[in-house]
């Protein structure tokens, strides 16, 4: 019996292992599973950043919703969602994300990115960060950011661009 549940889990550690070479961390608050949120590094100064999170899973009967994020060093950041058309990414703030029941979404670059302001603290490569993701019911949630030089982020143009149209 024990082996196979660790065979059951070993696919979910190998993807997350690979997602983030350097170790991937899964905090738990509440009904959440959180695994690996994650933000871009930045320098002191820089105009701002981004973050994801690998994986939230709800495992309550009830949905949550997330609707925000802060980092030490980053502030607040705001939930866009990310659409591409014809191959060009445009983005848009948006109010909260729904995770169904029993249910889990993923943040990744190309779909939902938490977008900060101005960093007030050089955020290091491979540094645990402090921060909190913010859900409608289980509201603050303490979790640490790891920092990550990700370049996977698509480049937007401008929300009102009109392509060629
Ligand atoms: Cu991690």
């Amino acid at each position: 019996m024990k082996i196979s549940v660790s065979k059951g889990l070993l696919p979910v550690a190998l993807a997350l292992a690979l997602t983030s070479p350097l170790g991937a961390h899964q905090e738990i608050v509440g009904h959440l599973k959180i695994a690996h949120p994650w933000i871009k590094a930045a320098a002191e100064g820089a105009a701002g950043t981004y973050g994801c999170v690998i994986e939230i899973s709800n495992e309550s009967d009830e949905p949550e919703r997330l609707i925000g994020a802060t980092v030490e060093g980053a502030g607040a950041g705001t939930l866009y969602q990310l659409t591409e058309r014809d191959g060009h990414f445009t983005s848009k703030p948006i109010d909260g994300l729904t995770i169904k029941p029993h249910g889990s979404i993923e943040l990744t670059p190309t779909t939902y990115q938490f977008k900060f302001g101005k960093i007030t603290k050089t955020l290091s490569e491979d540094a645990m960060v402090p921060g909190t993701l913010i859900f409608e019911k289980q509201h603050s949630a303490p979790v640490h950011f790891m920092v990550e030089t990700d370049d996977t982020a698509p480049k937007e143009d401008p929300a009102d661009a009109n392509h060629g149209m």
